[in-house]
C-alpha cells in the first residue's frame, strides 16, 4: 500500500484526524508539552538519556553489554492486571462471561474523570503505529497517546513507529485505533485497562507495565483486533509464528497458540538438536500472528510487532541460545537483577551471581528471587539470529500447521491431531493450562485457556468459535490442527519430555503428517504417533517414559470431556452447536 510522502510537512499536520484527537486529549489531560514521535534515532537517544537524567533508566556495562538498559517497574506494576482490564462493549452479552465488562458509558465517566489534568507537568507523547509490515495490505496502525517515555522507547522497538505510520494513517483517511495511556499515579487502586471494541478504542491508566501499557500489544493488536478480525473475517491470534526447513530443503510455517509464559519465545527461536543435522529455523513472531484468507484459500500470516517483550529468567545458552545472544546489545531489560560488574542477571541464566535484586537492593535470598519472575526483555526482532525477512514480506507466510498447547501435569499427551478443522477448533476452544507469573494473581492453577486467548479475546468467546468455525469453512487448503503438551509430569514431578531443541521432533512427525508421510493411530481424542512415528534418534528417553507421553488415559478423558461439556456450557446459546457434536463424538469414542 503506497503512502503519501509528506518529509516536508511539519509531523503534527501529517493526519488531520490524528491532531485533532491530540488537541481534544490534550484539553482533558493538560500536558506541559506535546511531543509527536517520529522514530528516528536521534528521538531515541534523546529519550533515554532524558530517562537517565531522571535516574528512571541506566545503561549496563558497555563492553559486553552495549546500548542496554535497565528499567525498574513500580513493585505493585510488574504483571497484566486480568482482573483491572475490561471489554466496554454496548451489550454485556458481546463481551461475554470471558470477559470483565463495563458499560461503556460507566467506564467513560471514570476514565474521564482519571485523566482530568493527569498529564499536568508532564510531556503528552504521540506515538503514531503501524502493526505488521508498513506496506501489508494485513497491517492496521494506532495511535497512543502516553505520558510516559519508557512506553515511547518500548513502543519504539516493539512496533513499526513514527512518521510513516502516521503517513499509512493519513492515508487510510484517518481510520486508526485511538490508544490514550497514562501512568497516572501508579497506585493500583486507581489503575484501568478500558477496551471499547466498537470505538476502536482503547484507554489505560495507572500503570507502567508492558501488557498494560504499550497499547499496541496485547490490547490493539489482540483485544481490539480479534473484534476487528470478527468484522472483516480474519483471525487476530496468541501465536508465534516460526518458519521450519527440513534437510530435504522443504520449508513449512506453523502458527502455535500457547498461553503466557508457556515457551512461545524458546519454540519460535528453537536450535535443532546436534542430532538433527540439516534442519533450519526461522522466526517471524513471538507472541501474536494475524491470519488472513489468501487468494490461493490457504491462511496465511503476518507478525504485527516488529520486536520481542520476553520473560527473561530462563533464558539461558542452554535454553534459548539465539535469545541469550540477541539480548547482548540494544536490549531494554526490566525488573531483572544486576550482577557486580553491571551486567544483567536472572534465576536460570546459568551463570554468574546477583548482586542488587530487581528492586535495586542489595540482593538477598530471604527477599525471594534476585529477578522478578515475570522479567522482561525489549528487543528489536532484526537481532534474532534466527530472524527471517519474510516477517517484512506484506503477503505474510502461508501456514501449514496451527498448534494449540497448555501447560499441564497430566491427561493431555506430547501431541495429538485432530481430525479435521472442526475438531481442531474444538481441541483450541478446550486449552488448559496452569497460570503463569505474566498476569498477577495465583501461579500453578488450571484453568481452560481457549485458543490461548482467554485474557486477550475482545468479544464473547462463543461468537468467537463460530467465527473459527466460518473461516475453516472458507479455507480451500485449510491447514492441520495439532495439539502438544510439553510439560507433563511423572510421579517424581519431573518433567518426563526434555523440550526445548528436542520440540523439533514432534514438529518432524506434524510436517511428515501434512505432507502425508507419517504414520499415527487413531485414538478417541485425536491421532497419536506411535513411538515409531517420532524420530527419537540420539535422545537418551526410556521407552517406558515415550509410551507414557503418547498415553490416553480412558478415565481421565472422560472426566476432561465432562469438564469441556460445563466449561462450554458457560458461553450458552452462543456456544455454537458444532462443537457439542464434535465433543460428543470424541465422548463415544472413550466408550
Ligand atoms: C505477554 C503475555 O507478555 O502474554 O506476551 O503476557
Ligand atoms: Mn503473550
Amino acid at each position: 500500500m503506497a503512502t503519501a510522502p509528506s518529509a516536508f510537512k511539519p509531523i503534527a499536520e501529517i493526519s488531520p484526524d490524528v491532531a485533532s484527537w491530540v488537541a481534544s486529549v490534550a484539553a482533558a489531560t493538560l500536558p506541559d508539552r506535546i511531543h509527536w514521535c517520529d522514530g528516528s534515532p536521534a528521538e531515541t537517544a534523546r529519550l533515554r538519556n532524558e530517562l537517565i537524567a531522571r535516574k528512571e533508566l541506566a545503561p549496563l556495562n558497555e563492553k559486553t553489554f552495549p546500548d542496554c538498559h535497565i528499567a525498574y517497574s513500580h513493585p505493585s506494576d510488574v504483571a497484566r492486571v486480568e482482573h483491572l482490564t475490561f471489554i466496554c462493549s454496548k451489550n454485556k452479552e458481546d463481551a461475554g462471561p470471558n470477559n470483565n465488562w463495563m458499560d461503556p458509558a460507566e467506564a467513560h465517566a471514570k476514565m474521564d474523570a482519571l485523566y482530568r489534568g493527569c498529564m499536568k507537568g508532564r510531556t503528552l507523547y504521540v506515538v503514531p503505529y503501524c502493526m505488521g509490515p508498513i506496506d501489508s495490505p494485513y497491517s492496521r496502525c494506532g495511535v497512543e497517546i502516553t505520558d510516559s517515555a519508557y512506553v515511547v522507547l518500548n513502543m519504539g522497538i516493539m512496533t513499526r513507529m513514527g512518521r510513516q505510520a502516521l503517513e499509512r494513517i493519513a492515508a487510510e483517511g484517518g481510520k486508526f485505533v485511538r490508544g490514550l495511556h497514562s501512568i497516572g499515579e501508579l497506585d493500583p487502586n486507581r489503575r484501568f485497562i478500558m477496551h471499547f471494541p466498537e470505538e476502536l478504542s482503547i484507554q489505560s491508566f495507572g500503570s507502567g507495565y508492558g501488557g498494560n501499557a504499550l497499547l499496541g500489544k496485547k490490547c490493539h493488536a489482540l483485544r481490539i483486533a480479534s473484534y476487528q478480525a470478527r468484522t472483516e473475517g480474519w483471525l487476530a491470534e496468541h501465536m508465534l509464528i516460526v518458519g521450519l526447513k527440513n534437510p530435504q530443503g522443504e520449508l513449512h510455517y506453523v502458527a502455535c497458540a500457547f498461553p503466557s509464559a508457556c515457551g512461545k519465545t524458546n519454540l519460535a527461536m528453537l536450535i535443532p538438536p546436534a542430532s538433527m543435522p540439516g534442519w533450519e529455523v526461522f522466526t517471524v513472531g513471538d507472541d501474536i500472528c494475524w491470519l488472513q484468507i489468501g487468494p490461493d484459500g490457504r491462511l496465511w500470516a503476518i507478525n504485527p510487532e516488529s520486536g520481542y517483550f520476553g520473560v527473561a529468567p530462563g533464558t539461558s545458552p542452554k535454553t534459548n541460545k539465539n535469545a541469550f545472544d540477541m539480548i547482548r546489545k540494544d536490549t531494554l531489560f526490566t525488573n531483572v537483577a544486576l550482577t557486580a560488574s553491571n551486567e544483567p542477571w536472572w534465576e536460570g541464566i546459568g551463570a554468574g551471581e546477583p548482586s542488587t535484586d530487581w528492586q535495586r537492593r542489595p540482593y538477598d535470598p530471604k527477599n525471594g528471587p534476585a529477578a522478578h519472575p515475570n522479567a522482561r526483555f525489549t528487543v528489536s526482532a532484526v537481532h534474532n539470529p534466527a530472524y527471517t525477512k519474510e516477517a517484512e514480506n506484506p503477503k505474510g507466510v502461508p501456514i501449514s500447521a496451527l498448534v494449540f498447547g497448555g501447560r499441564r501435569r497430566e491427561i493431555a499427551p506430547l501431541v495429538y491431531e485432530a481430525r479435521d478443522w472442526q475438531h481442531g477448533v474444538l481441541v483450541g476452544a478446550s486449552v488448559a493450562s496452569e497460570t503463569t507469573a505474566a498476569a498477577t494473581g495465583a501461579v500453578g492453577v488450571v484453568r481452560r485457556d481457549s485458543m490461548a486467548m482467554k485474557p486477550f479475546c475482545g468479544y464473547n468467546f462463543g461468537d468467537y468459535f463460530q467465527h473459527w468455525l466460518n473461516i475453516g469453512a472458507k479455507l480451500k487448503q485449510p491447514p492441520k490442527i495439532f495439539h502438544v503438551n510439553w510439560f507433563r509430569q511423572g510421579q517424581d514431578g519431573k518433567f518426563l519430555w526434555p523440550g526445548f531443541g528436542d520440540n523439533l521432533r514432534v514438529l518432524e512427525w506434524m510436517l511428515d503428517r501434512v505432507a502425508g508421510r507419517a504414520g499415527a493411530q487413531e485414538t478417541a481424542i485425536g491421532n497419536l504417533p506411535r513411538p515409531s512415528d517420532l524420530n527419537l534418534d540420539g535422545l537418551d528417553i526410556a521407552p517406558a517414559v515415550v509410551e507414557e507421553l503418547l498415553s490416553v488415559k480412558q478415565d481421565a478423558w472422560r472426566k476432561e470431556v465432562a469438564d469441556i461439556r460445563n466449561y462450554l456450557g458457560e458461553y450458552g446459546a452462543r456456544t455454537p452447536q458444532a462443537m457439542y457434536a464434535e465433543l460428543d463424538s470424541v465422548e463415544k469414542r472413550l466408550g
